[in-house]
């Protein structure tokens, strides 16, 4: 199938202080050329604004949601509480308690209403996108092919420096 050039995923944030982190998810769905949207959307700072989101998602045809936020961090739960979209939360790392409490806020969720929770901060980002091309690729020939692209570029990287004490 064809790959729409509409956004396919929905990137969000609680925060624009979010950016930091959830800029490396940004910049793999870029790298991947997969389209996709950025939003500061706040479960609770704008919570209208969120349902409104996870409700129009699906008819907006996007196809996954990437939901970041740190502390007290319900926008990934809530989101999915309101769409049957997949929902990946990336707990952000919070200055105080370190995205621990950004991590459990996001991956307890009671059993029902998944989040596939990811790591804390920029690793959590950087998956959630692969993940996120992943689920694409199922039905996006080009998002399975830029998946292993990018593999093949991964591991070729590491063979080529084998030695750490090399720059
Ligand atoms: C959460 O509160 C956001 O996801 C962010 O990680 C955290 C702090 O937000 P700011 O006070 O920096 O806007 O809702």
């Amino acid at each position: 199938m064809e790959l729409p050039r509409h956004p396919l995923v929905g990137l969000i944030m609680g925060s624009r202080s979010d950016w930091e982190t959830m800029q490396h998810a940004a910049q793999v769905l870029e790298q991947l050329q997969v389209p996709h949207e950025v939003r500061v959307v706040s479960a609770h700072r704008t919570p209208d604004l969120l349902f409104e989101y996870a409700e129009q998602a699906e008819a907006r045809g996007l196809e996954v949601i990437i939901a970041g936020a740190g502390g007290a961090a319900h926008l990934p739960g809530m989101t999915a509480a309101k769409t049957r979209l997949p929902v990946l939360g990336v707990p952000v790392e919070s200055r105080i308690l370190k995205g621990l409490d950004s991590l459990l806020s996001i991956v307890q969720m009671p059993a029902g209403v998944p989040v596939g929770t990811l790591a804390i901060g920029r690793a959590g980002a950087i998956n959630a996108a692969l993940l996120a091309v992943s689920i694409l690729a199922n039905k996006y020939p080009r998002c399975k092919e830029a998946l292993e692209r990018f593999r093949k570029t991964q591991m070729e990287a590491v063979l080529a420096e084998p030695d750490p004490r090399t720059a």
